[in-house]
């Protein structure tokens, strides 16, 4: 393993001379200075602390190689949620608070991230090794995974004290760390290493883990940190969220699933593992409820089996007719557009105070993805 990041980061964010050019990479520009100036403040925390150089440089290779370089969209969401619910451009007290946040559940998900890697045994992430591979690393990793959740709260408690939805701040950050690492467990204790049974899977026991694992904390909690910081405190806002979020976020990791074996890994930046770590994924549960019982022997057989001449043989009845993975998931991809865009349809902006386009704008971020 030989990689760069031991001698220093190679996160460069982008050229202000792009910027101009493309108001997309402007928008991600702008957010990203925001990471460097709360990268700064945490820095700062631990050198005052009296940390040993070693130990700042240390959680600053932490900080950039997890936090940074993935596709921002559920940090980006919160600020672009909070300036559609207003209604107009932040100024830039309320910009900075908002991409503070949105840094805030990119912190979280790169502490889950961490630690899913470690746990799924994965090889690369965002295009470089996944980080307890990166040479001298290794189970100090999870102490670094620890470490990235806990700068969430101290920069919560910096920026966010004295405002009177600190503390609604703090549950939804808490709530959705549990929900997920429910999701996480059983996503998990449905996978075991040594003992694959596939009549274990169900396409319901899928919705529990995606739902848990991915929903709450991808789609729910940026959406409803922005409705805290724009003062909605009914209940019926948050359910109303909540209701089209859901669906939202299964949709999304339905398609993590399926790139996880289609997405090539040199666009997706990552090595798909869900046929070697026999995950209950929506490409197992669909290849099974429409296998032959031929096709059905070499699931049995090949799935969840650590070698690459089984995870070929499983690919390959996946994409095989009747199975048909490929066409079943565009078909799957376009209902469920309608769906949610259904969902959407039925909001009611003046009673929750809520806009559609909080959720339009999500779904056009996560539509057709192919990374
Ligand atoms: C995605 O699963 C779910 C997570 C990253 C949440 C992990 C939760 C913890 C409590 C650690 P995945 O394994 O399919 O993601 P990927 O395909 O990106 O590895
Ligand atoms: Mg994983
Ligand atoms: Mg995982
Ligand atoms: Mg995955």
């Amino acid at each position: 393993d030989t990689n760069p990041e031991v001698d220093g980061h190679t996160y460069k964010r982008q050229k202000t001379a792009a910027d101009a050019a493309d108001p997309k990479l402007a928008r991600r520009a702008k957010f990203e200075a925001v990471f460097e100036q709360i990268a700064k403040e945490l820095l700062d925390y631990v050198r005052g602390e009296g940390m040993p150089d070693e130990a700042v440089s240390w959680f600053e290779k932490n900080l950039y190689h997890n936090t940074p370089g993935g596709k921002l969209n559920r940090g980006m969401s919160v600020v672009d949620t909070v300036e559609i619910l207003k209604g107009r451009t932040l100024d830039e007290d309320e910009y900075v608070k908002a991409a503070i946040l949105g840094w805030c559940v990119e912190l979280l998900q790169a502490y889950f991230l961490v630690a899913d890697d470690m746990m799924d045994q994965s090889v690369t992430r965002r295009g470089q090794p996944c980080w307890y591979r990166v040479p001298d690393v290794g189970n100090i990793a999870i102490n670094d995974a620890f470490m990235l959740e806990a700068a969430i709260y101290h920069l919560l408690k910096k920026h966010f004290r004295s405002e009177k939805y600190y503390v609604d701040l703090l549950e939804l950050f808490l709530e959705t760390t549990f929900q997920t690492e429910l999701g996480q467990l059983v996503d998990l204790i449905t996978a075991p290493e040594d003992h694959v049974d596939l009549n274990k899977f169900s396409l319901e026991k899928h919705h529990l883990i995606v739902v848990y694992k991915t929903a709450f904390y991808s789609f729910y909690l940026p959406v409803a940190l922005a409705m805290r910081v724009h003062g909605i405190d009914s209940k019926e806002a948050y359910d109303a969220a909540l209701a089209i979020l859901i669906p939202l976020g299964e949709y999304f990791q339905v398609q993590d699933d399926y790139l996880d074996c289609y997405g090539k890994p040199e666009h997706i930046g990552k090595i798909g593992t869900d046929i070697l770590d026999n995950k209950c994924s929506w490409n197992v549960n669909t290849a099974l409820r429409f296998a032959t019982p031929e096709q059905r022997k070499v699931l049995d057989d090949n799935y969840g089996q650590k070698n690459s001449e089984s995870e070929a043989r499983v690919k390959a009845v996946f994409s095989e007719a009747p199975i048909s993975i490929p066409e079943r998931f565009e078909a799957y991809e376009k209902e469920s557009y309608e769906k949610i865009t259904g969902l959407i349809e039925a909001v009611d902006e003046e009673k929750s105070g809520l806009k559609k386009e909080v959720f339009t704008s999500f779904l056009g971020k996560v539509y057709k993805r192919s990374k």
